[in-house]
């Protein structure tokens, strides 16, 4: 049978029993090879597993990699952050996990550069885990306690996605680049055109593209709310590979020639033009011309998405003999100390300094909102993946995201214009190969001795009941469409502090977005009440973070009643015990209002019955039907009142 790349990944790791191809949404289990968790989600995935394996004698990690990084909460302010630095390191030498401290690196830049391996599934606690599939592999965002699960050796369960193939035709005109064909993806499918879809990348023109722009494609695929993109494994792979002195961990891997695709896209990449995303949505995109004059307050290069070697040496290339503009902060976090220790060799990290462009750690820093919040109401030109709405932590600022080219041509006009003006494109050249080792530190072979610190803010986990019968439920808000996880749970330093603490991070829910809902909520929540959110579309997009799904439930929100989900919040919810139903005509989202009262009789039986789930209105004994897309496990999930408490009663 001649098959795609993720048919064969799927294929190669789907347990013994059931090697078939799947057909796309079937549910399926596949074997984990490697998993990433940040500190942001870490602390709760750790905590998870500790708990998942109590009772076991042998406690080690079940995963041939696991790698913990801290790059998100690197600002600490208080004790908070520090303390769970510490837990995240002392748990890693514990049970035999790779740890990479603060300072080394953002998470997916290092795991591209170090562990990322062509034919292997990699399950990360982090939303663009995809980045690593740039080299061919199958990397899935998901949420902590998923990596939890496979940390302990159980096999991953989703839906076999879509296979779209995206062939890539022609060459990108001079400063067009890899972000402006992901911004060019998001205009034509929107930030819920990839749900349930896997987009593997074909076409002459990926010869064009670097690992590092590959990388940019599949990191920013999440946005599209895919289950991960994937490049094969090729000469230019072959390159980067050599270059990180891995040769050992390459292979070549392609589709076979004439394998079926669910559907195929055709881009001419000649025809790309410098993209923007403009506030406060990933997909809401023009080209640059349609924005050239609007003057900018401050420009930011980095993330995950915009950070490697290529794009930095780019930009300190334009910066040569330049001064940025000075009307405009301009901020750059390198990805990770090999990319800074590159650049210092190649004698470039003198013209960041020389220009006046502020050099930050290679860190997550300002695209989580840790430090670098824009002036009120600023412009702030970033290169970043996300733009919503007070996620730079200045609630009026408006956030555009563009290439590196784009914000350079930002950084020294100080307003929009065509990257062209720039002058010549520069020569990027790479030293032949990397000299340099990261910091990692290795788990020890005898961790009798290691003792887990806990700090004061690491809370134990919440312990959540199993469903019962009978739900009498408020309807406590009525939602638009694309509610983010920024929204439920906002980050930012202040609240990022409290990811290891349930009960206080929980006073945050909704937080910038509908501030007055968790006061009402509290209040309610002393008189024992239980509650129902109706949502729109691609209710929970964005991060992976599982604390958005956690405080819901703490919150005694059951139910999330949507138009549809994003693939990660759903899962996420589910895991937590809160059951997301979904309309079975959109138009039934005017049917209910705030703060009526509704009753759900004998839910558990509806569940197991797979048949329609029916809400009756108290006011007026009405009744409205809904549906539910769910696995038979995660019906007995949900019955279990959440995974934890599924996964323990069948240890
Ligand atoms: C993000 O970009 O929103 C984050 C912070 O990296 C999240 C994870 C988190 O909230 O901890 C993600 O993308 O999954
Ligand atoms: Fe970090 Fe931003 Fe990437 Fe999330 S998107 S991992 S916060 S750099």
């Amino acid at each position: 049978m001649k098959l795609n790349l993720t048919q064969k990944i799927i294929l190669s790791h789907l347990l013994k029993k059931d090697r078939f191809l799947p057909s796309p949404l079937q549910p399926i289990k596949i074997k984990v090879d490697q998993t990433l968790t940040q500190d942001a989600t870490g602390t709760m995935v750790y905590l998870q597993y500790e708990s998942i394996v109590k009772e076991r004698k042998d406690k080690k990690i079940k995963v041939s990699l696991a790698v913990s990084y801290v790059d998100h909460n690197t600002l600490q302010p208080s004790f908070e952050n520090s303390d769970d630095h510490r837990y995240l390191q002392t748990v890693a030498e514990k049970y035999g996990i790779i740890f990479s401290a603060a300072g080394n690196g953002i998470c997916h830049q290092l795991h591209l550069e170090n562990f990322a391996k062509p034919k292997q599934v990699l399950l990360g606690s982090d939303s663009h885990t995809p980045t690593s599939s740039a080299v061919g592999m199958l990397a899935i965002g998901v949420g902590g306690l998923e990596v939890a699960c496979a940390l302990a050796g159980e096999p991953f369960s989703l839906r076999m996605p879509y296979v779209f193939n995206i062939i890539l035709k022609n060459k990108l005109k001079k400063y067009v680049s890899a972000k402006d064909i992901i911004l060019y993806l998001l205009k034509k499918f929107t930030v819920r055109g990839g749900i349930n879809k896997i987009f593997e990348y074909t076409g002459d023109a990926i010869k064009t593209l670097s690992v590092y722009d590959r990388a940019t494609i599949t990191n920013m695929g999440t946005e599209l709310g895919l289950t991960s993109s994937i490049f094969p494994s090729d000469e230019i792979t072959r390159q980067f590979f050599k270059f990180q002195n891995r040769i050992k961990d390459f292979v070549y891997f392609y589709a076979d020639d004439g394998c079926r695709y669910d559907d195929k896209y055709e881009i001419d990449l000649s025809e790309i033009s410098p993209m923007v995303a403009c506030p406060h949505s990933p997909d809401n995109v023009v080209s640059v011309e349609e924005l050239e004059g609007l003057e900018v307050s401050q420009v930011c290069i980095g993330s995950c998405t915009n950070s490697s070697l290529k794009d930095m040496i780019f930009f300190a290339k334009m910066l040569e003999n330049k001064k940025v503009n000075p009307n405009v902060s301009v901020v750059v976090y390198p990805g990770s100390r090999q990319v800074i220790l590159v650049l210092e060799q190649l004698g470039l990290l003198k013209n960041f300094y020389n220009s006046g462009v502020r050099v930050m750690e290679p860190v997550c820093g300002a695209c989580i909102g840790q430090g670098q919040a824009p002036q009120s109401g600023g412009i702030s030109v970033r290169t970043f993946n996300r733009n919503f709405e007070g996620r730079s932590g200045t609630k009026d600022a408006k956030v555009y995201l563009t290439s590196v080219e784009v914000a350079t041509a930002c950084a020294i006009f100080g307003k929009f214009v065509h990257p062209e003006k720039l002058g010549e494109y520069p020569k990027i050249k790479l030293p032949k190969k990397n000299k340099f080792k990261p910091n990692f530190i290795y788990p020890p072979k005898d961790s009798k001795n290691i003792k887990i610190f806990f700090g004061p803010n690491i809370k134990p986990l919440p312990e959540f009941s199993r469903l019962e019968k009978n739900l009498s439920l408020y309807v406590i808000k009525k939602l638009p469409d694309n509610i983010s996880t920024d929204d439920i749970l906002p980050a930012g330093t202040k609240i990022l502090s409290l990811r290891s603490n349930i009960s206080a991070i929980s006073e945050y829910m909704f937080f910038n977005k509908y501030p007055e809902l968790t006061s009402e909520i509290k209040t309610l929540k002393k008189e024992n009440r239980n509650f129902i959110l109706i949502a729109g579309e691609n209710y929970g997009q964005g991060s992976s973070r599982e604390h958005a799904a956690i405080v819901q439930r703490y919150n005694n929100i059951r139910i999330v009643l949507a138009k549809s989900f994003s693939r990660i919040h759903k899962n996420n919810l589910i895991n937590f015990g809160v059951i997301p139903l979904e309309f079975i005509d959109e138009k039934d989202y005017e049917i209910l209002s705030e703060k009526e009262e509704i009753i759900i009789e004998d839910i558990i039986s509806q569940l197991q019955a797979r048949q329609q789930i029916v809400i009756i209105k108290i006011k007026n004994n009405n009744i409205l039907k809904t549906k539910f897309s769910l696995t038979d496990e995660e019906i007995k999930i949900l019955l279990f009142g959440g995974k934890l408490n599924f996964v323990k009663s069948m240890l």
